[in-house]
């Protein structure tokens, strides 16, 4: 690609460094393909959001939960692991995770829409409910801070089949004060397992303050009760993120057990699209803005050299050209006819369900034989 640099180690001069956002400018010693990979699943991740939103409110869908401002701590600590092998328990707002390991808009479109052939559930969940077999993406539950037992079930298996996977749970600051958290990281640490917790701390849960969760400030903090590693780190920072999750998934490979990491960052925006965020002040609303980690990471690709303005705006064109064919293609296939099946089993209480389905005006109840 034109004004991509070719070299296997970037390196840049002294005088690039960049201050954006509160982030030094320090040049990784990173490849360029990969501080650009970065960057292309954290723009895709946003185009798709962004399509989202208008596909709900031209009423073609009917629902967004939005991933903006959690795009880098997502992009950095996803491009850490070995996409198919280690497991991955994403929650709802995990799009630029599950791209980077391999989900396509595609996927995510076609779900968003309950399209046949929806890879996630075939129609039967909510949006950004990510899931696929040969990705090792386990479904989602809506429940919060599920995955966290199960990513260490996930992980109890790798010791109990000699498997050399991690597995890794994410989660938000709201999932912290659930008691799934203390006993998904107790039996982690007890038993030394290669579980990694991401939690993606953007200091709220709908509309409840990280103050109203939890009295201590910090959820890093809370690895000493465990006595495993509490690594906090910026989560606007994409290569800090990649950084600090290579070091948990070594430990976790090594045999040195499960790291708990509390990456900051900020939701841009409401819940979701069923949300009016006005329990936050404007002030607070402008600074979650100004903080957006995918123009600043943009700027310091430039300044690093990486690659020039030419081909970044060739990059973006590609990407959102790639979103618009998926959308396209999407939106040409019929509804997922089939996605209450399955639901019911064939009993008194399926006939039931179809009964009061039709109340409903549903035509299919999923129950094959009412
Ligand atoms: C056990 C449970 N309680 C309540 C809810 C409703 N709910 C859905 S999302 C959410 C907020 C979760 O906040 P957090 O874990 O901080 O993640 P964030 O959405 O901020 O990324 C709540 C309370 C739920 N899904 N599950």
């Amino acid at each position: 690609m034109t004004g991509v640099a070719t070299t296997a180690t970037v390196t840049a001069p002294a005088s690039s460094a960049l201050a954006t956002n509160g982030h030094a400018g320090a040049m990784p010693a990173l490849p360029a393909d990969l501080l650009l990979r970065l960057y292309r699943a954290m723009f895709t991740a946003r185009t798709c959001d962004e399509r989202m939103w208008i596909l709900t409110r031209q009423g073609r869908a009917r629902f967004v939960v939005t991933g903006r401002g959690h795009e880098a701590l997502q992009a950095g600590t996803a491009a850490a692991l070995r996409a198919g092998h280690d497991y991955a328990f994403l929650y709802y707002r995990s799009m630029t995770t599950a791209l980077t390991l391999g989900v396509t808009p595609f996927d995510v479109l076609t779900s968003l829409l309950a399209r046949e052939g929806d890879l996630f559930s075939g129609g039967r969940q909510l949006p950004n409910h990510f899931s696929s077999r040969d990705l090792r993406i386990p479904t989602i539950s809506s429940v919060v801070g599920a995955g966290l037992p199960q990513a260490v079930g996930a992980a109890y298996a790798a010791r109990v089949r000699g498997g050399d996977w991690v597995a890794v749970s994410y989660f938000g600051d709201g999932a912290v004060s659930k008691g799934d958290f203390h006993e998904a990281l107790n039996f982690a640490a007890i038993h030394r397992l290669p579980a990694i917790f991401v939690c993606e701390n953007n200091g709220w849960a709908i509309s409840v303050p990280a103050a109203l969760q939890s009295p201590v400030a910090s959820v890093a903090d809370r690895a000493a009760a465990y006595g495993i590693p509490g690594e906090r780190v910026d989560g606007l920072d994409p290569v800090a993120c990649y950084r600090v999750m290579r070091r948990a998934v070594a430990r976790a490979r090594d045999g040195d057990g499960p790291t708990l990491i509390d990456a900051r960052c900020v939701r841009i925006g409401p819940h979701t699209s069923d949300d009016d965020d006005r329990y936050r002040d404007e002030a607070e609303r402008d600074a979650a803005l100004a903080a957006d980690p995918l123009p600043a990471y943009r700027r310091r690709l430039l300044a690093w050299q990486v690659i020039d303005e030419g081909g970044l705006e060739q990059l973006e064109a590609d990407l959102r050209a790639a979103v618009a064919a998926a959308e396209e293609q999407a939106l040409a296939l019929p509804p997922a006819t089939d996605a209450r099946s399955h639901l019911f089993a064939d009993s008194p209480a399926c006939r039931a369900g179809a009964d009061r389905a039709l109340v409903n005006g549903l035509t299919d109840s999923g129950c094959r034989n009412p």
